[in-house]
């Protein structure tokens, strides 16, 4: 059981960080400042919704998310850790790692000079995970909310030998219609088609979405820009730490399989994941640290 007053006693922050129970009985923390909304689940680190102050949301989580420990949570920004996708051997561990479905520990909140909120969490190690990622590599999220959002996920290797990690924000933007949105920032890249065999293919231009779309970019450094005319906005995706990038639509037939998504949710949806997914895994040395470092922003389409 969580102890929010503890927590609140210990962590809350005046008129900013709140530290309360949510759905499905999952531990929040409440982030509003002049700023900027957010709303984090101490379960995954997962920062479930988060919005400049005035400004429609620009993380999407479905409506019809479930929300119970131990399940990840369909929407926000999902951290990906220590692997992306399925395990390279064992089958029966989960996809994307084990981090977005285990509790993470307050270590830090703050109100910044500039009004912005800072929050640090670090993923919680048991017997469960210590069974599937025996390595010695603490993880934290340190997550900026205000006007910008930013997720900066950080792997130590304590060990004495080299770990090889794969890690993502499978970050779920809202979008007024996908099939009217196009992101920008991928073209020239060569990526790999999930839903053409894994067959590699070269992009021409920005993404379209007008069917169900699974790609890892690789060679992906630049911005990702998600232009979206309904909501006259365009979402600003700038990454550190990332070779690769995901886009992720499922479309109607695996949205409806899915069960999470909710009618047409996956209209008002796309992923633009920032990953180190596929080749692109990080090599971490005895005492090496990596950072994969996201800054979410929004400005007016012109
Ligand atoms: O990142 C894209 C992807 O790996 C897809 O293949 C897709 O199935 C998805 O993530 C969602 O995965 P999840 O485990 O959250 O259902």
């Amino acid at each position: 059981m969580t102890d929010f007053s503890a927590l609140n006693a210990r962590f809350g922050v005046s008129g900013q960080v709140v530290f309360k129970q949510g759905p499905g009985g999952l531990a929040v923390v409440e982030v509003a400042n002049s700023q900027g909304t957010a709303t984090i689940a101490l379960q995954g680190a997962h920062v479930m919704t988060w919005a400049p102050r005035g400004a429609q949301p620009v993380i999407w989580l479905s409506r019809a998310a479930k929300f119970a420990p131990g399940k990840s949570i369909r929407g926000g920004a999902p951290i990906c850790w220590p692997w992306f996708g399925p395990h390279a051997t064992e089958s029966s561990y989960p996809g994307h790692g084990f981090a977005r479905t285990v509790p993470w520990e307050v270590i830090e909140a703050r109100a910044c000079a500039n009004g912005a909120t800072y929050l640090v969490l670090r993923l919680v190690p048991s017997d469960a995970t210590r069974a599937q990622w025996p390595q010695a590599t603490p993880v934290e999220a340190r997550i900026t909310v205000g006007r910008t959002l930013e997720i900066d996920l950080v792997t130590r290797n304590e060990g004495t030998a080299p770990v090889t990690i794969g890690d993502a924000l499978h970050t779920y933007f809202e979008v007024s219609d996908v099939r009217k949105t196009a992101i920008h920032g991928l073209g020239g890249c060569p990526y790999l088609d999930k839903v053409d065999g894994g067959k590699r293919k070269s992009q021409t231009g920005p993404v379209t979405i007008g069917a169900e779309v699974d790609r890892v970019y690789l060679d992906s450094t630049a911005d990702c820009l998600i232009d979206d005319p309904g909501l006259g906005r365009r979402i600003r995706v700038h990454k550190r730490g990332s070779r690769s990038t995901v886009v992720w639509n499922p479309w109607i037939d695996k949205a409806a399989k899915m069960g999470d998504f909710g009618n047409h949710g996956y209209l008002n949806m796309v992923c633009v994941e920032s990953t180190n997914a596929a080749d692109d895994v990080v090599t971490l040395a005895p005492g090496g640290e990596h950072h994969l470092d996201v800054t979410y922003s929004v400005e007016p389409l012109r």
